[in-house]
């Protein structure tokens, strides 16, 4: 297999499943990522690399409804060393401000550089000469670099999907010269923000002594690589035409329904992680509740709390946190047949997601830090009637996009309550300005666009190698 266009990220657009009479098949994963490139994919008839999940060994290549998908194993320690510790252990919590601990340990550092070593010899043995490597997301910073050890006529995007941290921070690192000459491997290397470029510029200005001048860095080769910010989005058509499906409609009804038709329904919808300020959020609607400025026949919160890293401690000791939390608010403050807070622990198909945005009047996306946060934009494309709020962390990427939804500062509970109330209390008048202006911002800027901008710039890079992708 030589490819012309290779994606290659830590996980595959999809998981590995065992169906009831034993026999394991593949189930497609649908993501933003994925209807992003799957055109692009085929139109360069491209492979994607990555893990399927579990530690299944000896999988082959094989096509999933016309893409080329090329399986990585990995062994239970890599899994231990280098997807739950150095990614989710290490990196996770420094990228998102230190919102929890980060730890450092040799091993796990060892563990993050031979998958990486491993993900960069497959990428380097199915890339046709002068193709396109387009490297996704902090599991894989060093890719970039040591596949262009491999093969220097490869043109190689990488694109970071998470917060890129301040000079500050990113120095605890130990490692943090080899991660940033990993990245320097890329001919591109896009962030969510400008923000996050210019830190990644200025950290290896001070930390590597490269030469650098605005969005560029000069290597002492001669070769140049650029960093800047392309913002993710979704696949807003989908969403739209998902959000106008009659078995949709019906579905938001029913859910209305089932919660006992209360005037306003709040929603949160987040992977269960520390950064999505879940617990805070839900405390500030307990307090209004408690100072009654509403009851429950007013307002209810739905909140689903998608599993994520269970077996990390952090994740764990935070589910046990908000378990806690909503028992004591719905005993407190809620009455038969009548909770305060539904908390659903589990994953919905994309249908009842949508039905869900349809339901609610207002959403709460109230992270510490966010890449971006794509909820926020899904829960906009699905409002086709112009109306309802939408509340939102300004530590999401998000917020710099969607300045129309009510911006809060999460680590504030009294300005949360506060803009939490006023979205309760806007009138349609208010809610249609501002929503009607969050829709155009995003059906312009879809993730379409994203794939697009992010090739076209990588294809536009001078490099005496390869022939551009087409986009
Ligand atoms: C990272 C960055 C950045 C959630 N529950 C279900 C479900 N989802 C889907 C949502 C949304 C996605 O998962 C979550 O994306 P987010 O952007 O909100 O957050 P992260 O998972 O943390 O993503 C983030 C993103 O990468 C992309 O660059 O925006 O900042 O942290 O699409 O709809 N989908 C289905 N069932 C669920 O139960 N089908």
């Amino acid at each position: 297999m030589h490819a012309d266009l290779v994606v290659v990220a830590n996980r595959l657009p999809v998981d590995r499943v065992e169906l009831a009479d034993g026999t394991r098949t593949w189930r497609r994963s649908p993501g933003g990522l994925v209807s992003a490139l799957e055109p692009v994919l085929r139109a360069n008839d491209g492979v994607w690399i990555g893990w399927p999940g579990g530690t299944e060994t000896g999988l082959e290549p094989f096509d999933d409804d016309g893409l080329h998908l090329l399986p990585m194993s990995m062994s239970a320690q890599e899994i231990e060393e280098h997807y739950e510790g150095f990614s989710n252990g290490t990196l996770w919590p420094l990228y998102h401000d230190l919102v929890a601990k980060p730890e450092f340990h040799r091993e796990w550092w060892n563990g993050y550089r031979s998958v990486n070593q491993r993900f960069a010899e497959k990428c380097a043995e199915v890339a046709a000469e002068g193709a396109t490597v387009w490297v996704q997301d902090y599991q894989l910073q060093l890719v970039p670099q040591m596949l262009r050890e491999l093969r220097p006529d490869l043109r190689i995007g990488f694109y970071l999907h998470i917060p890129f941290p301040p000079a500050e921070l990113f120095q605890q690192l130990p490692w943090r010269r080899q991660l940033l000459e990993g990245l320097l491997g890329a001919d591109l290397v896009g962030f969510q923000l400008p923000g996050a470029a210019q830190n990644f510029i200025r950290l290896v200005r001070q930390r590597v002594g490269h030469k650098t001048h605005r969005d560029l860095v000069y290597l002492p080769d001669g070769r140049t690589v650029r960093a800047a910010a392309f913002p993710i989005s979704i696949d807003f058509a989908g969403f739209e035409e998902l959000a106008h499906r009659e078995s949709v409609n019906a579905r938001a009804k029913e859910i209305r329904e089932q919660l006992g038709n209360p005037r306003k329904i709040f929603l949160g919808v987040d992977r269960l992680d520390y950064t999505k300020g879940i617990y805070a959020r839900l405390r500030s609607f307990g307090e209004l509740l408690r100072d009654a400025h509403f009851d429950v026949d007013d307002a209810v919160f739905v909140q689903v709390a998608v599993p994520s890293r269970e077996r990390v401690e952090q994740y764990r000791v935070l589910r046990d946190e908000i378990d806690r939390l909503v028992g004591r608010l719905n005993g407190d403050l809620g009455r038969i047949g009548r909770p305060a807070i539904s908390y659903l622990h589990s994953s919905f198909p994309r249908e009842e997601m949508a039905a869900l945005y349809r339901a609610a009047d207002i959403m709460v996306v109230t992270p510490y830090r966010d890449g971006m946060n794509l909820v926020a934009k899904e829960y906009v494309a699905c409002r086709y009637e112009d109306d309802g709020a939408l509340v939102l962390s300004e530590f999401a990427g998000a917020a710099e996009e969607l300045r129309q939804a009510w911006l809060v500062n999460p680590y504030d509970m009294n300005g949360m309550k506060a803009a939490l109330l006023e979205a309760y209390k806007a009138d349609q008048r208010e809610l249609t300005r501002r929503m009607r202006a969050m829709r155009k911002t995003v059906s312009t800027n879809d993730v379409r666009h994203w794939a697009d901008t992010f090739l076209a710039e990588l294809a536009r890079i001078p490099a005496d190698h390869g022939k551009p992708v087409k986009p």
